[in-house]
């Protein structure tokens, strides 16, 4: 594919300003007819073109003529009419085939329901059109089909009316007054039942609400709807800003390649982030679909009322979109634990892409394949580059900001320059340097060393970066003697300051009222307050007293975090040719630190969680630029763990003990925080080898009438292959087979089990009655999670792993691109591995490269990744 360049960008040649669509819906012969208002955008003669895939051209009519055949030239991709008038009504008709539709864009059929996913380029399957997010269109939509098969039809904007067409079928009108671009349009046709309610916005309108699933799943949707309100509600009360339409509609499907789509007024989304009861969905889950409800929803203004122009600047509306709902989150739950999650998150996936051969900038400069841009950069570092605007203008000025934005953008397709110039206007502050965030890939390290002159503490930053000029952000900093008391900066009462780092080499001068004599430890970069990489000499001493003492629990976290990687990094090292012959004792600072963290349990269990959570397998193998040591991290981190099991072995149970939720389930914060506490407590006694401890987590099975503590029992008993760890498997297996959903939790489980049988088992598995490679779901909990989750499967010497994966990509790849470029990026890794892994890995990614017959999207990923 042709590569697209941001600095290419020309406005439109031709606007559409309404576009009414009939579908006359057939499984595999849909008729859609569609008649626009074509007008051209300024003064030129340059032909009128249309995107079209995989489309069947009917018939064309101009201005109410057949337009015969020579008068316009036909492609597999582009329809173009060369010779049109100033302005011009357009008709064209197409057949589609819905069912043949595997790769999930366009119009598609998911348990035997029509439904759709335009964004980014899938209305372009659906008809010929500008496809492009800078034609904003008024949409009114027809839908006939049977009325017996499909019962509910719905389309974005208000209702107007259901009637019968004759014949069995039935007709559906539906308009948006909203102009949208077309990677909005949304269509679903099929046999569901709703969940309604209502919504009273702050102006007193009265909103319709409802979420369409299947009949079978009807009881599964109060947490998405209670969700959905306190969103509305948020909102209004965070922005400012109401709901647009009379009507606010969500289904669920099956068959779905993402998350969820914001379509205005009737957004999609993948199950697993609507169906939710206490028996068959973690709290996990909940939370999941707590915050992707919002996202999509915070959507209708940024990403729907203001879109994109085009999408060099889709971080413009997902960046904005994911700060929003990680704020919405972090004010319905606990925002330190919600800041500890996002930032674990965004080191782990989005460092490690920013570091890879799939780096881009925020704003990518360039694209083959669009779809393969939907990334962490894009959307987590770019909600990290609003944060840090939120962090410099301060919360009011920020506002204003965006209320500039909304106004001024209102029904219009902008860039993410526009955004900023309303955050430059609200504050006065000059952010040309802060724009370097957008434009420049890989993350920023800080080189923090300090000094100390009498009644002086110095802090000297340096930037490590690619180039010389510096990025500028928001750094949060206090000082701690070696007792752990914060020291008051400046001779005011002020503990906290916020520097804004701005050149290559800053240095700050702080005075301070403390002994020569008494250390001073800095807390660095508190609540993360920019998304950079911090190196600065901590040593255990320092990091012990900040993981207990920080009144930043963020940085408590993080400090527990470094004690972990200082230990596990040393002994994997020195463990990297096998096991040394006695074990290395567990550094005291380390395990006290562990044993004080667990006594806070009471107070705060779902931190307490996070602060004894181990770093990945993953992030420590982040940590090797060369030669990754798998079977050395395993090892080392799995005997760190039994170590500190050993010695805390009481103390681990009495919280165990006392973090019995109450009796039934409830998905609130304190609830969570037990049942999290509880199962990584859990999986550090089962690492014990005690029948007592096993029984504990088969009671916890058994007793369990919710799945989080059901799951969790089985999760503490994967660490280590026992016989009643196969028969919970199979009681579980037993129990939900016939719920697929459910089941991706069994097969993730069993995909990241490490016993040396994995990849036969996951082969095996693939055969399974509630497995299919068709589905999105299934392939990540079964083969994402095995290449993603099992590293010492996955990167087994003799290559199994990645033969098999590049097969499995190959065969995805034949029905949906966009699934097998997401399961290719496993493959990034390959020049960080040992020369003979390294072989082996990149003859399976020149494999898939070399097919004739490779996708766009699987060989975007595979070009850069062989680099
Ligand atoms: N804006 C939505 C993106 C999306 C998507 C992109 C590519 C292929 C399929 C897709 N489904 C949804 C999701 C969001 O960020 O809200
Ligand atoms: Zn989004």
């Amino acid at each position: 594919a042709r590569e697209i360049r941001l600095a290419d960008y020309q406005a439109p040649d031709y606007l559409i300003d309404t576009i009414d669509l009939t579908f006359n819906l057939d499984p595999i012969a849909t008729r859609v007819s569609a008649t626009m208002h074509v007008r051209r955008n300024g003064s030129h003669s340059r032909p009128l073109i249309l995107n079209g895939e995989s489309l069947k051209l009917i018939s064309i009519d101009y201005d109410g003529e057949k337009l015969s055949e020579h008068k316009f030239a036909l492609t597999d991709r582009l329809l173009t009419l060369p010779d049109v008038r100033e302005d011009f009504v357009l008709t064209i008709v197409t057949e589609i085939n819905p069912a043949a539709n595997t790769a999930l864009e366009g119009l598609y059929q998911s348990a035997g329901n029509f439904c759709t996913q335009c964004e980014p380029e899938g209305f372009r399957r659906i008809t010929y059109f500008v496809d492009r997010p800078d034609i904003l269109a008024r949409y009114s939509v027809a839908i006939i089909a049977d009325e017996l098969d499909y019962p509910v039809l719905l389309a974005n904007g208000n209702p107007v009316s259901l009637e019968s067409a004759g014949e069995g079928r039935q007709i559906a009108r539906w308009v948006d007054p909203h102009p949208k671009p077309s990677y909005l349009f949304a269509l679903v046709a099929g046999k569901l039942t709703a969940l309604k309610d209502t919504f009273i916005t702050q102006s007193g309108r009265k909103i319709d609400l409802a979420i369409y699933v299947e009949p079978h799943n009807a009881d599964r949707c109060a947490h998405a709807m209670d969700s959905l309100k306190k969103s509305m509600r948020w909102d209004e009360e965070t922005y400012g800003r109401e709901y647009d339409l009379d009507v606010f509609n969500i289904v669920a499907v099956d068959d779905f390649n993402m998350g969820a789509m914001e379509n205005k007024g009737l957004n999609i989304f993948n199950s697993r982030y609507i169906l939710a009861k206490p028996d068959t969905a973690t709290d996990a889950d909940y939370a999941g679909i707590e915050s992707v409800v919002a996202h999509e929803y915070f959507h209708n203004w940024s990403g729907n009322r203001v879109t994109c122009r085009d999408w060099f600047q889709l971080s413009l509306k997902e960046g904005f979109t994911v700060f929003r709902d990680q704020e919405f989150s972090a004010d319905m739950g606990s925002r330190a634990v919600n800041r500890i999650q996002d930032v674990n998150m965004l080191r782990q996936i989005q460092f490690a892409e920013d570091a890879g051969p799939q780096a881009h900038p925020v704003q990518p400069k360039s694209y083959r394949e669009i779809n393969n841009f939907y990334t962490s950069t894009v959307y987590n570092k770019g909600a990290e580059v609003v944060r840090m605007q939120r962090n410099l203008l301060g919360w009011e000025t920020f506002r204003r900001g965006t209320d500039l934005y909304f106004d001024r953008f209102d029904g219009q397709a902008v860039t993410i320059e526009d955004f900023l110039q309303c955050m430059s206007e609200a504050s006065g502050k000059d952010l040309s340097q802060f724009r370097r965030w957008y434009d420049v890939a890989g993350t920023p390290k800080l080189r923090v060393s300090d000094a100390r002159l009498p009644g002086q503490y110095i802090l000297k930053i340096q930037q490590e970066i690619s180039g010389s000029e510096p990025y500028m952000m928001p750094l949060d900093v206090a000082l701690f003697t070696a007792e752990g008391d914060p020291i008051a900066l400046d001779g005011t009462g002020v503990l906290v300051q916020t520097l804004t780092v701005c050149e290559m080499h800053q240095s700050w001068s702080f005075s301070v009222d403390v002994p020569p004599n008494i250390r001073i430890i800095p807390s660095l970069n508190r609540g993360f307050t920019a998304p950079v990489e911090i190196h600065y000499p901590y040593d255990q001493e320092a990091l012990a007293i900040l993981s207990h003492a920080d009144s930043d629990p963020f940085n408590r976290w993080d400090a527990m975090q470094k004690l972990w990687l200082l230990t596990l990094l040393e002994r994997i090292k020195s463990g990297q040719n096998g096991p040394s012959e006695s074990e290395p004792p567990l550094p005291e600072g380390l395990s006290h630190a562990f044993g004080q963290i667990l006594l806070e349990s009471d107070q705060d269990p779902m931190f307490v969680a996070e602060c004894i959570s181990l770093p990945s397998e993953k992030y420590l193998a982040d940590q090797f630029d060369e030669n990754i040591p798998f079977e050395a991290i395993h090892r080392e981190r799995n005997l760190l763990r039994r170590q500190l099991a050993e010695v805390w072995e009481s103390t681990l149970l009495l919280v165990y003990e006392k973090n019995q939720p109450a009796d039934h389930y409830r998905y609130e914060p304190r609830a969570v925080g037990q049942r999290q506490v509880r199962r990584l407590v859990l999986s550090y006694l089962t690492t014990l080898d005690r029948p007592a401890w096993l029984q504990l987590a088969v009671t916890q099975f058994d007793r369990a009438d919710n799945m989080t503590e059901s799951f969790n029992a089985l999760f503490a008993l994967s660490v280590r292959p026992t016989d009643v760890f196969e028969r919970l498997m199979a009681r579980f297996e037993e129990r939900w087979r016939h719920d697929p959903l459910i089941m991706d939790k069994w097969f993730a489980l069993q995909a990241q089990r490490t016993d040396g049988d994995a990849l036969e088992r996951v082969r095996q598995l693939m055969g399974h009655p509630a497995f299919s490679l068709k589905n999105p779901n299934r392939v990540h909990a079964l083969i994402g999670s095995y290449a993603r989750g099992n590293l010492m499967d996955f990167h087994a010497p003799d290559g199994h792993g990645y033969q098999w994966l590049a097969d499995r990509i190959i065969e995805i790849d034949g029905f949906n691109p966009q699934l097998a470029a997401r399961l290719a990026t496993a493959f990034n890794i390959w020049k960080r591995l040992d020369p003979a892994r390294a072989i082996l890995m990149k003859e399976a990614l020149v494999r898939m490269n070399e097919r004739p017959a490779c996708s766009p999207d699987l060989s975007e990923i595979t070009g850069k990744s062989l680099g």
